[in-house]
């Protein structure tokens, strides 16, 4: 009998899809009628759960999975997830760590060029037939430049330095905040996010959400000031997204590049009416490179777990 597996987000690359039912019997919870009902029938012999880095899995729902021998997410952010009490259990939580870190990071550039060159309102301009109407240069106004801005990173783990080397090789000045100084990084240190703020012209939010919450508040965007920028590709827990809003509508910054949200998928009304914001649907790791390679994670940690092994990429065994 092949052991049964409970996936809760879905999968979108087919070879890994195929390989999962190969090997394991895959109950898509996504697509289930009556959940409860599911958990109550089959959650005692569920061995393993797959799942994504925002969705994670509740306490209440691990509590109905007695047998669990791993919970695979999908993904790198394991904030989600209760790592206190899966320690406790025993039970490793894996995270495809490494394997998103340059999509990541290009989005977080890509977000950032987008923003401060406009491209989103120069390709409306084009696509909506306005050049031939309005064809004097003056109609769009000047845009800022990406290079040799001085970027403030906020986090500087394996996306926070994919960041900065980008962002170098276009001549930027990298600075950044993270709860201690990196010794082997050769960028500058600065340890309030405040005064990050005040002296960066964008500042590239790259932490884990664990423990912290709404740390870029209206303060720290009242430091960014007018002429900077606010790029998430973390997130969107870490933002005051109330404070974003207003600062977006009162031109307190100048603009913002947002891959995550607080509640996705709901986007503040504020933030999509905004010519001066760039929005993604959480898709910074979302090509096929990346997700090949972070299904393939997933299904060594279910093997290695289900073998009675500790999987390599466990973060609490
Ligand atoms: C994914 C993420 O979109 O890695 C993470 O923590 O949030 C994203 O890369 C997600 O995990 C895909 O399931």
């Amino acid at each position: 009998m092949k052991p049964r597996v409970l996936q809760l987000n879905p999968i979108l690359v087919p070879a890994i899809n195929d390989q999962l039912a190969s090997l394991y019997e895959v109950h898509k919870f996504f697509e289930l009628k009556d959940p409860q009902a599911w958990l109550q029938a089959f959650g005692p012999g569920t061995q393993a759960v797959i799942t994504g880095g925002h969705t994670g899995i509740s306490r209440a729902m691990l509590e109905q999975l007695p047998q669990l021998k791993v919970v695979a997410v999908n993904g790198v952010g394991t904030d989600a997830v209760d790592l206190t009490y899966c320690r406790a259990r025993g039970l490793p939580v894996t995270a495809t760590l490494g394997a998103l870190t340059e999509d990541v990071a290009d989005l977080a550039i890509g977000l950032l060029i987008a923003v401060c060159r406009q491209l989103l309102p120069g390709d409306r301009f084009v696509r909506d037939g306005l050049w031939p109407r309005f064809p004097q240069p003056s109609a769009i106004p000047l845009a800022r430049r990406f290079s040799g801005m001085h970027i403030g990173i906020v986090g500087l783990g394996r996306v926070g330095r994919a960041v900065a080397t980008r962002a170098s090789a276009f001549g930027c000045r990298i600075s950044y905040t993270d709860l201690r100084a990196m010794s082997d990084a050769p960028y500058h240190f600065v340890p309030s996010l405040v005064e990050l703020a005040r002296a960066a012209d964008a500042l590239v939010l790259c932490a884990a959400a664990d423990s912290a919450q709404g740390i870029v508040n209206a303060e720290v965007l009242q430091a960014l000031g007018p002429e900077g920028y606010l790029i998430n590709v973390a997130r969107g827990r870490l933002v005051d997204e109330d404070a974003l809003s207003e600062a977006i509508a009162h031109e307190r910054i100048a603009g913002a590049g947002l891959d995550v949200f607080v509640d996705e998928p709901q986007v503040p009304l504020v933030l999509r009416g905004s010519d001066k914001v760039a929005l993604q649907a959480h898709r910074a790791s979302a090509t096929w490179e990346t997700r090949a390679a972070m299904g393939q994670m997933v299904l060594d940690s279910l093997a290695q777990a289900l073998a009675g092994q500790r999987p390599a990429m466990s973060l609490t065994t």
